[in-house]
């Protein structure tokens, strides 16, 4: 079985999100996005700046940054999104009840919705509680990377469920095939690592490619804890697009 090319995928979204995520990561030919767990605002930026130009989105967790204040770390962060043309995916994994998310959405310090391009969210609220991200994309959390997660085969097939009906969701967090309509992003990707000793499992850009399907690779530690994070964006960048060709390619 082959896969959809990213430009065919291109021609059959309706999202703007996923149309944006798809013409960048044709024009940057990456399908890396980078996971920028890092605690301070200066190590954000200086992460950033290094890996922008080969990267299609720069995760963030945004309540891990200690000196955070919207001034001083999410406007200067939009400009280098601009200037290295990446999209702002914050994953904070939405769980609770419509009204609730919509609180965490749009108040407190971090005012999601003024800057994100895309969000993840689980899907545990129910197909209601994802109204909210009108205007962003959603990633639903339909199976987590680590060792005995719940997101077991039956709780996967009734999150896609919802997934798929959702016109606000445009792809989906998981470590097994996701049908097509929605773009997948694959988390717990490592060259170097098979696990992290806290119950990360990790796999090649080649398996998740080969086996998965998947669209988007996400990498974390790989990169931003390397000596030399730029290098790294480099090579994850192009071992992620080369598994993308070779998927489109080879029979499975
Ligand atoms: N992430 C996972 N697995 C999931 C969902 N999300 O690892 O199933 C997120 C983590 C982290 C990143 O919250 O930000 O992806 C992985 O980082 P790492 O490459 O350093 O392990």
């Amino acid at each position: 079985k082959t896969r959809s090319s990213y430009e065919k995928k291109l021609e059959c979204s309706q999202h703007s999100v996923s149309k944006k995520l798809l013409e960048t990561a044709l024009a940057k030919q990456s399908n890396l996005i980078a996971s920028a767990d890092v605690t301070t605002t200066q190590e954000l930026l200086e992460l950033a700046e290094k890996v922008g130009p080969h990267i299609i989105a720069l995760k963030t967790h945004i309540d891990i940054i200690s000196d955070f204040d919207y001034e001083k770390t999410i406007i200067p962060l939009k400009q280098l999104a601009t200037k290295y043309q990446f999209l702002l995916m914050e994953d904070r994994k939405f769980a609770d009840i419509g009204n609730t998310q919509e609180l965490q959405f749009t108040s407190g310090v971090f005012k999601i919705t003024d800057w994100a391009d895309f969000v993840t969210s689980q899907v545990i609220g129910g197909f209601e509680s994802l109204d909210c991200f009108k205007n962003v994309g959603v990633v639903a959390i339909i199976g987590m990377s680590s060792k005995g997660t719940l997101t077991t085969n039956s709780y996967r097939e009734e999150a896609l469920k919802v997934a798929l009906s959702h016109p606000n969701v445009i792809g989906g967090v998981s470590q097994n095939e996701i049908p097509e309509d929605l773009l997948l992003f694959t988390p717990g990707v490592n060259l170097a690592d098979s696990g992290d000793g806290k119950g990360q499992q990790y796999n090649t850009p080649d398996h998740v490619f080969k086996t998965l399907h998947t669209d988007f690779i996400i990498v974390g530690r790989g990169i931003y804890k390397s000596e030399n994070p730029e290098q790294a964006a480099i090579t994850y960048k192009n071992e992620g697009w080369n598994a993308y060709l070779n998927s489109l390619e080879k029979k499975v």
